[in-house]
């Protein structure tokens, strides 16, 4: 066997790649970086494995029907993965993982060109500086997760120029573009939270208004960041893509992939040659581009109207998937978990699912247009949460926790609150006590664990201290913080929900074994 190694060469050796069983770009992969390197269109922010499995592909899908320029992507904090990306010459494996085990690796070339962009990085500014001075560019997506939409208030004040932070360095560049001659420009939130167009437009005008108050950006830069030449498209995202694994390394091993190895990160995580990801995969972009947009029927990207893209991602982030994701990873770090697939099929956590899902969720969900929620969540429970294929695990759904409860189960409680419904929900309100219960770091044997990164943890933890594991009176020192609506998305007291969580905390913290038990009776 052939050692194949994505660095430098592989492009002169797809055939190779091809005969060895990878599927391989149907373009000129030089071509389109030239036309790329000329004509940018798109920009990409985020360069995470969510990018590549959905973005990426998308962009290659569009690259093989006849389209010319590919993504420049943009990396804000970790300058490790614009070095991997560049060490193996911008390609990548795109790995899909079937329900029956099989595997299909596809080399994705459509990233064009990877830039570092923190203050330090003086290359990676100069570059996207002179594509957003460029009236070609069409477009620029974000995937900065959900903590990234909030500015440090350090950032805004250190003005435009070489920042840090996603929507102040967003912002930069944007000032950029208005003093080259304000061409139009679509901002594309693709993070997980519904109305996503709207939180980034309300981010990018609130740093420019202060560097505006602060007479560090032009007035009429607020305007244009707020009027019509300047839009933010509202989008749904899906495609479950768990961090890469060493199993699936190791079979991209035996195709003779040479450099699929893992490099374990400074910041956390793994950085590989590849990304794995399931079969399925929705991107789902409202039709609002005032600078004119890549083909993206040609790539299998749904395009609609505010309404339709809102209701699918309302949909999908409050109802039928991320809500279970989140009970799913809380119950499965305090249960010793470490896969989706395995959580399946333990009857007590199918339950869970399928209350949450189906009993408590598709009462309140607005169909969209061409999208059948019931049929969406059936294909969530049976197929791609059981995928035995997919190594997701709680331990990277739980990161977070903190900025996605809100989103991933306030609109639900909130429906069912204006409907008078919510003093009967169960799983929901038991979802919430297990994260709380999860915050004490205990698992269900009393052990110590690790909990996943939150930025909010510190906080957390003082305003929980009078909770405590092993003696469950305690649960009501939880009332205050179920108050917060900045946190659950609602008054979880005013909602009339608050009581059901604290008798589900209350049974919760009796000590080992109460978290089965508490399960099981639901
Ligand atoms: C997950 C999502 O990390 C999480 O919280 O729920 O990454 C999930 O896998 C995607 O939204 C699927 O589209």
């Amino acid at each position: 066997m052939t050692a194949l190694t994505l660095d430098a060469t592989a492009l002169d050796r797809l055939p190779e790649f091809e005969a060895a069983g990878f599927t391989v770009p149907q373009y000129d992969v030089r071509a389109m970086r030239a036309a790329t390197a000329e004509r940018p269109t798109w920009v990409h922010l985020g360069a995470g494995n969510f990018f590549r499995s959905l973005h990426a592909v998308a962009a290659q899908r569009m690259l093989n029907a006849g389209h010319d320029t590919g993504i420049i992507l943009a990396n804000l904090r970790d300058p490790q993965v614009v070095e991997n990306s560049s060490a193996t010459d911008d390609l990548f494996v795109n790995a899909v993982l079937r329900e029956d085990g099989s595997i299909e690796p596809e080399i994705v070339a459509s990233v064009a060109e990877s830039w570092h962009l923190a203050p330090e990085a003086e290359d990676g500014w100069a570059r996207l500086t002179a594509v957003f001075e460029n009236p070609s560019l069409q477009l620029v997506t974000l995937t900065v997760t959900e903590k990234g939409y909030l500015s440090d208030a350090s950032d805004i004040a250190a003005g435009p120029g070489r920042v840090r932070g996603a929507i102040p360095a967003l912002c930069s560049l944007l000032l950029a573009r208005f003093r080259a001659g304000a061409a139009p420009i679509a901002l594309v939130s693709t993070d997980n939270f519904s109305e996503n167009g709207e939180r980034l437009a309300a981010a990018v005008r609130g740093v420019a208004e202060a560097w505006i108050s602060a007479g560090q950006a032009p007035a009429e830069f607020g305007a244009w960041v707020g009027g019509d030449r300047v839009a933010y498209p509202s989008t749904m995202v899906d495609r479950i893509t768990p961090a890469p694994s060493p199993a699936v390394g190791e079979r991209l091993a035996e195709l003779g992939l040479a450099n699929a190895q893992l490099h374990e990160r400074a910041s956390g995580g793994a950085l590989a040659a590849f990304s794995n990801t399931e079969a399925v995969s929705y991107l789902v972009l409202e039709d609002a581009f005032p600078n004119g947009r890549p083909p993206f029927e040609t790539g299998e990207v749904v395009l609609g109207d505010k309404e339709t893209v809102s209701r699918a991602d309302r949909m999908k982030v409050t109802t039928c998937l991320n809500p279970l994701h989140t009970a799913m990873a809380v119950v499965g770090c305090l249960l010793g978990y470490t896969r989706i697939a395995e959580m399946m099929k333990d009857s007590d956590i199918h339950r869970m699912v399928v209350g949450i899902g189906a009993t408590e969720g598709l009462p309140v969900v607005d169909a969209p247009e061409g999208m059948d929620p019931q049929a969406f969540l059936r294909e969530v429970i049976t197929k791609r949460l059981p995928n035995p294929g997919l190594p997701d695990a709680p331990q990277r759904i739980a990161s977070d926790t903190s900025q996605k409860v809100g989103i991933r189960f306030g609109e639900t409680i909130r429906r069912h609150a204006a409907a008078g419904s919510a003093e009967s929900l169960t799983w929901i309100p038991f979802a919430i006590a297990a994260w709380i219960r999860y915050l004490l770091a205990v698992d269900d044997q009393g052990n110590a664990f690790e909990r996943s990164p939150d930025p909010l943890l510190a906080q957390l933890d003082e305003r929980l201290s009078g909770v405590e594991f092993g003696r469950p009176r305690t649960a009501t020192a939880a009332r205050e913080l179920l108050r917060d609506a900045s946190i659950f998305g609602v008054d979880l007291a005013e909602a009339g929900v608050a009581n059901t969580v604290l008798a589900h905390l209350t049974t919760l913290l009796h000590g080992p074994g109460a978290v089965r038990a508490g399960l099981y009776a639901l």
